[in-house]
């Protein structure tokens, strides 16, 4: 048990510097730990124990985790989001507190240059009174879908959200079948199977497979709310069009509706912002992405080159279909601002437009 961990744990510490859990894991820190907490603590990097080539190595089960094991914890945050051990996130939608953008606020990349493009603003969400995605049970995760079909439901009802439900639990009134759920997938509604993902069954975040899973989709295919993912919402806005500030202020609204229907209480720390399984999302919990061409920096048939000119600019980069997907035939890449915590949404989403013009930049000047 623990001791047979810590040895484990050492031994990892040597040969794979970049798994960050296994990097800031320290036992004297663990040794002060009631026998509960040690137990909770292991189930936090089990991930990254299991899967030593991880970059991050670990998630948070409980709510209360990265609060509970602040000494660990903080230092995990330190570094993978390059800030101070006591640093603490400010949450802020506002596009008026950030310097340098447009006098009206309108982030239209038009204006830059570029044509419409998918554009995909995404948070992840988890409610406070639930274990997260990698400790609950079976009933659980059906619990907490029938909990969202509730919400579904207010949903569907308004006009500006209307849609339908989709789940993958056996026996749901909105079951659909495999021919259906691929077809969702493949129109990036619907997210890929997790019961395949070793960093994800290794945290427990994919066990039950499928239950208590599926997708809300607005009519329009613009909002999609993903239930019992890596966390119990990814709530998220696309649209292919050049306004940034489309995507953004309609995420905005749905989760503010959805935060104001009873039992939608979302877990929040006071320290770290917006709680979510994963350190790498914790703060907003957004992602915001554009998809682009561009064939010149992709001309070798990989991401290497969009990746070294990205990097330093902020900003990350991962084929159409998300992480771990390759490129799109005619070298469409998905990017987007790295950071997450410590940084505000509307500072997202400004980098997001700064930046893209950027990679436009080297895009055109490979090709010369
Ligand atoms: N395999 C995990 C991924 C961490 C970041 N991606 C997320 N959360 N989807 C790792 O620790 O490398």
């Amino acid at each position: 048990m623990p001791s047979d961990f810590i040895d484990k744990i050492s031994a990892l510490k040597a040969q794979w510097p970049d798994n960050i859990a296994v990097q800031c894991f320290d036992p004297a820190y663990f040794a002060t730990l009631s026998e509960g907490h040690k137990l909770r603590l292991q189930k936090c990097l089990n991930s990254g124990v299991e899967n030593p080539d991880s970059e991050m190595g670990c998630y948070a089960c409980q709510p209360s985790d990265f609060d509970d094991f602040k000494p660990f914890f903080a230092r995990v945050l330190a570094r993978h989001h390059k800030v101070a051990e006591d640093a603490r996130h400010v949450n802020n939608w506002d596009l008026g507190s950030v310097e340098g953008l447009p006098e009206d606020g309108v982030l239209d990349i038009a204006k830059l240059g570029l044509p419409a493009l998918s554009m995909r603003v995404r948070v992840g969400r988890n409610l406070r009174d639930f274990a997260l995605p990698g400790s609950m049970t079976k009933d659980d995760r059906i619990r907490l879908e029938n909990r969202m079909m509730g919400v579904f439901d207010r949903l569907i009802a308004m006009p500006e959200f209307g849609g339908a439900y989709y789940s993958l639990t056996p026996g749901n009134p909105c079951f659909i079948d495999d021919a259906k759920y691929d077809a969702l997938v493949d129109a990036h509604i619907m997210f890929k199977r997790m019961d395949t993902d070793r960093y994800l069954i290794a945290a427990g975040i994919a066990a039950d497979w499928p239950f208590g899973r599926g997708c809300y989709a607005s009519a329009d295919r613009e909002l999609m709310i993903w239930v019992g993912e890596e966390d119990h919402l990814r709530i998220m806005c696309m649209k292919r069009g050049t306004v940034l500030n489309e995507v953004f202020d309609r995420l905005k609204l749905a989760l503010e509706t959805v935060e104001s229907i009873e039992g939608m209480e979302f877990a929040y720390s006071a320290d770290y912002g917006v709680v979510t399984s994963c350190p790498t999302n914790l703060g907003t919990g957004m992602r915001a992405s554009l998809h682009i061409a561009l064939p010149n920096l992709t001309a070798d048939g990989t991401d290497a080159k969009a990746k070294a000119i990205a990097r330093p600019l902020g900003l990350a980069v991962r084929g159409i279909g998300g992480e771990h997907t390759p490129i799109g035939a005619d070298g469409t890449l998905d990017i987007s601002p790295s950071a997450r915590f410590c940084i505000t949404e509307a500072e997202i989403v400004a980098a997001l437009y700064k930046g893209i013009v950027l990679l436009k930049d080297a895009e055109a000047a490979c090709g010369k």
